[in-house]
């Protein structure tokens, strides 16, 4: 396949960027933004940019499994039919579930959901989307009578006004930031975010509105009891467009508790800016109220008729690739596909397009009750497909509980170790982004290919053959034939005829025709138009609905948890780190799991900058390292997702968040916790350099990234550190200082390359680092320069790196004497290739520290 030049799309966020694929030798391919694809137009951000560095086969699982030794597929295959089969027959069909995941292209999860819900007969089929993007399904279903986005890119290029609602866009949709970013230098766009954290994307907005943890409702049905006593709401639109419930102005209440002034501004901007976009995402979705925070964004503009018109709009956004996807073929356990639900009409049709008299009768269980009820064993069989529950579903302790108990864990994945793999009894392994093939949906409703680059590795299949060679197993092979995944679109888009038929706007009939070249080559198309709601809603009026949302109740005071736990993602690492943990360069961006708090609360809990501090909530505790932060609101705590089992000892957030999830979607409440916050003091604390990944055990933590030529941990623990004999044989070199408790010893090769390197320190402080890491990929610095953790004659020090493309440096933009982030890039290049680090640039020349560990 070498020199080949493929068209693709990114693995990761629901941006959906285009890439172009040169491949350049068997793994091996380099990447740049698809300059046609109307998502990016060949930009990328740095994940996108860097995702040649996660093509390789370490990690990967390349053949299947069974009980911990490894099988040929026939055996692997058939065990899973068998327990399949068992377990219906002797339970029924709901004893059995399929967990999936917004990262499998629309055709896996057209047959994941043909086979749970048409054929097994239960619809116990859920995907990680449940903890994504249900409440702004729900939201759309209640407000527009379908799951439908109502805007595209093109309106946030066109509004006035953009509105960020606990959307982190620089770091998370980094893309559609830039495109946010160059419209509001062409155009003057005003920009507001509405985060309870100072983010990168905030300290760039002209507003930034502090809101406190679930605040929203109360926001926005105070803007929109604004806009009505000054007279903006739109009567003829609401007239003709819109049923009101009784009682609904009389419902807009709740304290929204921001300062007067920041409502005054925010209320002045949205009332003189009639072209404007809400673009939401976890911060509204991921709330015990993420319903009804979408519902009160919806209503603001449909009371003010700023929607189905260019630059106007609600604009929830998507995470995962194809979690527009899954949401449109049946992923979720609430709909049946193609956007029906279970009505005796619905379900008649559903159940004659694929000629089956097996069809489940109603919805099934969501993410967090499926595993609930794994955990009761009422559910004693579960396939995990492309999501690692272990780590991201919240209450993670409990979750693992639930999977250690179950009778029957298979899990499909293209990772051979993750914390869920861990857990299970069959695993399979599933081709990865570069090898698989089919579909996805961006969040503006473009669908778009993901073509392979290299062929199957191992024994890896996709996951849509995995699943039909099972249902094969079950008696279900006419139904389940396909050669090609051409075949399977072919079915889906023929099947989006239905939609119609029950009034929905979802439709792909006009694609049921490709061949199987047509395929191959086809280009974005986006379903729906720039204003699919535009003709009538998709209710049996054709009229939307304002919903009377209320404000939640503040939680009472809680005097063992007085904090509230937040969380999300970093820049440069996707999720559980999978992918992005073997990018060297990404890693660069932040190596360790940090908690966020406010200097003064930091004061009053005896954190201190550099120290390790231990989170405790109801249901469990987790360690980081602390960074002080004056974007936190007094009173709240920000840590990453991302960090597992497999990459951290303690840091693993999702311990902590509760069971608790919006009543309506079923979505997780993950960013707002009870907590409480302790400094830990360990006895020493060491950091490893290493080839070869270490494991550690009965640390208090520690935490892995990934380096140039190998691995660099952070270690903290009590009593005697016994790492060093962890070390790799070799010519080991070793100073120790008593007194201090410090220890040093190198490991090299016999031509002096370093193996590994080990900082011990009791009390005193360790060095940097970043040189000690690079020498694993550098030749020989000698025994005395490895000791003392730097070079003899030491290059200048460029501080932490801020622009991973191009190596540049915080010491080095300091320096440059550069005003503005432009001038930043012409004296250094940072920031002038994907340009993810503009925001952090801007920081730094504003003045203001990057968050990071320091010691
Ligand atoms: N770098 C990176 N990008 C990603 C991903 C990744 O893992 N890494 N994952 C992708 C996926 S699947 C998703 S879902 C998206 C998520 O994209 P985002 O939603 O932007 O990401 P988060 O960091 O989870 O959360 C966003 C913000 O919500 C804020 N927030 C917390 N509570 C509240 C609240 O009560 N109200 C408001 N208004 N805001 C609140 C948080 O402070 C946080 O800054 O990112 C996608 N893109
Ligand atoms: N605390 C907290 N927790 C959260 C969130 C949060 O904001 N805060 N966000 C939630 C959200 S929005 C999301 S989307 C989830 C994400 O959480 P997960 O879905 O659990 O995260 P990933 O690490 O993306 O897991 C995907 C897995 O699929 C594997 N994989 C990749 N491609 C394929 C494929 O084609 N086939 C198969 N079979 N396997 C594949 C990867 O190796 C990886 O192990 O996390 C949720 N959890
Ligand atoms: S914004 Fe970045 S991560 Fe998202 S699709 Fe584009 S390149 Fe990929
Ligand atoms: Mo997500």
């Amino acid at each position: 396949m070498t020199g080949r030049a493929v068209r693709t799309t990114c693995a990761y966020c629901g941006v959906g960027c285009g890439v172009s694929a040169t491949v350049t030798g068997e793994r091996t391919v380099t990447i740049k933004g698809d300059a046609g694809h109307r998502a990016n137009f060949g930009r990328l951000c740095s994940k996108g940019t860097h995702l040649g560095e996660t093509v390789g086969l370490e990690g990967r699982l390349l053949t299947p499994e069974v009980f911990g030794r490894q099988a040929g597929w026939d055996e692997a295959l058939d065990l899973v039919a068998t327990r399949l089969r068992d377990c219906i027959e002797q339970h029924g069909p709901d004893s059995v579930a399929f967990y999936v995941s917004g990262q499998l292209l629309t055709e896996d999860y057209y047959v994941a959901n043909k086979l749970m819900k048409g054929f097994i007969g239960s619809g116990n089929i859920d995907t990680n989307s449940r903890l994504c993007m249900a409440s702004a399904v729900a939201a759309h279903n209640r407000a527009f009578g379908e799951d439908i986005v109502p805007c595209t890119y093109d309106d946030l290029e066109a509004a006035d006004l953009v509105l960020l609602v606990g959307s982190n866009t620089a770091w998370c949709h980094p893309v559609l930031w830039q495109r946010l970013e160059r419209a509001r230098e062409q155009h003057g766009t005003k920009l507001v975010v509405i985060d309870p954290r100072r983010t990168e994307t905030a300290e760039q907005a002209d507003l930034h509105v502090p809101v406190a943890p679930d605040g929203d409702v109360a926001l926005f049905n105070s803007l929109l009891a604004e806009m009505q006593a000054r007279g903006l709401l739109d009567a003829d639109y609401l007239a003709e467009h819109v049923n009101v419930p009784e009682d609904f102005w009389a419902g807009l209440t709740g304290d929204h508790g921001i300062a007067p002034d920041t409502f005054r501004s925010l209320a002045d901007l949205v009332a003189a800016h009639p072209k404007m976009v809400t673009m939401f995402s976890m911060g509204a979705n991921q709330s015990v109220s993420g319903t009804d925070k979408g519902n009160a964004i919806i209503n603001l503009h449909l009371a003010t008729g700023r929607i189905n018109r260019l630059g106007a709009g609600p604009f929830s956004i998507t995470g995962q690739p194809n979690a527009m996807g899954g949401r449109e073929a049946g992923g979720l356990a609430n709909m049946l596909a193609c956007h029906l639900g279970f009505s005796k009409a619905e379900r008649a049709d559903v159940a004659a397009f694929w000629q089956t008299d097996r069809l489940c009768t109603g919805p099934g269980l969501k993410a967090v009750e499926m595993f609930q009820a794994i955990h009761e064993g009422r559910i004693k069989f579960v396939w995990v497909m492309a999501t690692n529950p272990a780590v991201s579903l919240p209450d993670a302790g409990f979750v693992r509980e639930a999977l250690a108990r179950c009778e029957t864990v298979v899990v499909s994945e293209a990772s051979a170790d993750t914390d869920t793999t861990r857990l299970a009894h069959v695993l399979l392994p599933a081709l990865a982004w570069g090898e698989k093939d089919g579909t996805v949906t961006n969040s503006e409703r473009l669908v778009s290919r993901q073509r392979p680059l290299f062929d199957p590795p191992g024994e890896s299949l996709a996951d849509w053959q995995i699943m039909s060679a099972v249902a094969r197993r079950l008696g279900w092979g006419d139904d389940f034939a396909w050669d090609s995944v051409a075949g399977i679109f072919r079915e889906y888009a023929a099947m989006t005829a239905l939609a119609g038929r029950h009034g929905k706007v979802l439709d792909l009939t006009d694609k049921a025709q490709l061949d199987d070249a047509g395929f191959d080559l086809m280009e974005p198309f986006q379903w729906g138009g720039a204003f699919p709601l535009a003709n009538g809603y998709a209710t049996p009026d054709r009229r939307a609905r304002l919903v009377t949302v209320q404000a939640p109740e503040p939680a009472a005071a809680n005097p063992d948890f007085p904090f509230r736990l937040n969380n999300g993602r970093y820049r440069d690492q996707w999720h559980t780190m999978t992918r992005t943990g073997w990018s060297a360069t990404l890693s660069q961006h932040r190596r360790e799991p940090l908690l966020e708090v406010h200097p003064a609360d930091a004061a009053a809990r005896g954190l201190t900058a550099g120290g390790l501090a231990r989170i405790v909530t109801a249901q469990g505790s987790a360690v980081y390292r602390v960074a002080l932060s004056d974007g936190q609101r007094r009173g709240d705590l920000f840590v990453p997702m991302h960090w597992t089992d497999v990459t951290a000892g303690g840091g693993r957030t999702n311990r902590l968040p509760g069971q608790g999830v919006d009543p309506v979607s079923g979505q997780p409440g993950y960013k707002n916790t009870p907590a409480q916050v302790e400094p830990l003091k360990p006895e020493w604390r060491a950091f490893l350099v290493s080839r070869e990944i270490a494991a550690f055990e009965g640390l208090i933590w520690w935490a892995r990234s990934r380096v140039a030529g190998g691995w660099l941990c952070e270690l903290a623990g009590d009593g005697a550190c016994d790492i060093a004999r962890m070390l790799p044989d070799g010519a080991r070199i070793e100073a120790a200082d008593h007194v201090r408790g410090m220890r040093r010893v190198a490991v090299q090769d016999e031509t002096g390359a370093l193996l590994a390197a080990l900082f011990v320190t009791r009390s005193g402080e360790l060095p940097p680092r970043e040189w000690v890491a690079a020498q694993l990929a550098q030749s020989a610095a000698s025994p005395i320069e490895l000791l003392a953790g730097r070079a003899s004659t030491p290059a200048p020090d460029r501080g932490p790196i801020v622009c991973i493309c191009h190596g540049v440096g915080e010491n080095e933009i300091a320096a440059c004497g550069a005003g503005t982030v432009a001038e930043v890039g012409e004296a250094t290049q940072a920031g002038t290739n994907c340009g993810s680090c503009r925001p952090a640039i801007a920081r730094l020349l504003a003045g203001l520290e990057l968050v990071e560990a320091a010691e």
